[in-house]
């Protein structure tokens, strides 16, 4: 097999490199992952930007392909390293994947008063957050009230078997849970399974180097 190398930021915090960490753990795929300080700039060298054409994390090399974007690398790693060899990590049944890739579009590009006012480094590194200004306070009742809707009643995962969604979602509403934010226990249910799970606990709790603001 050609070798997978999968570049990510130098703390660990990065919600996009999760995702893709999650799905080549997933998948049971040997990788090995390079660092990219992003405080130091690393990202716009030369060297990585002549392999990645956005100039962030993450970046997948497999051989001589180099992908960018995070569900992109996931739809490449769930088209290459295909069921049943390999454990999916997306749903089979078209409406499922659908809504799967529905998540993760709407996680990457909406609820920026979230993701701006509880960057994910506040509960990777225990720091101390503000209060969510008014649109923050809207954002999260938009996330929750999808989350809800989503979470099937009893269930916690979305679709039955897990899929890169269910990681996805539960690293967006932990912004929420691990700084304090009431939830209802359906979501924090679903946010403690997703947490436990080996790929995602991987992740998790790995040891990061002492956090420098960029
Ligand atoms: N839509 C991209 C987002 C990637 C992204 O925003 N990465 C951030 C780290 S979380 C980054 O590399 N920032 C450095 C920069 O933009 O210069 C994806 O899903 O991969």
């Amino acid at each position: 097999m050609e070798p997978l190398v999968l570049h990510v930021d130098g703390f660990w915090v990065s919600p996009y490199v999760f995702s893709v960490f999650v799905c080549l753990r997933e998948k049971g795929l040997p990788f090995e992952t390079r660092l990219v300080n992003l405080h130091e700039k690393a990202q716009k060298t030369p060297d990585y930007k002549a392999k990645s054409l956005t100039a962030r994390v993450p970046l997948l090399e497999h051989g001589a392909f180099q992908l960018s974007e995070s569900s992109a690398i996931v739809e490449y790693l769930e088209d290459t390293f295909a069921p049943p060899r390999y454990t999916p990590t997306l749903p089979a049944a078209p409406r499922d994947r659908a809504r799967a890739r529905q998540i993760m579009a709407w996680i990457r590009s909406d609820l920026m008063p979230i993701r701006e006012e509880r960057s994910t480094n506040s509960f990777f590194y225990g720091r101390k957050v503000e209060p969510l200004s008014p649109a923050g306070l809207a954002a999260a009742d938009k996330l929750l009230a999808a989350a809800n809707a989503l979470i099937p009643d009893g269930r916690t995962s979305l679709f039955g078997d897990f899929s890169i969604a269910d990681a996805d979602l539960a690293m967006m509403l932990m912004r929420l849970v691990g700084n304090g934010h009431p939830v209802p226990a359906k979501i924090s249910d679903f946010v403690a399974a997703q947490w436990r799970r080996p790929s995602v606990r991987e992740f998790v709790e790995r040891e990061r180097a002492p956090y420098v603001p960029y």
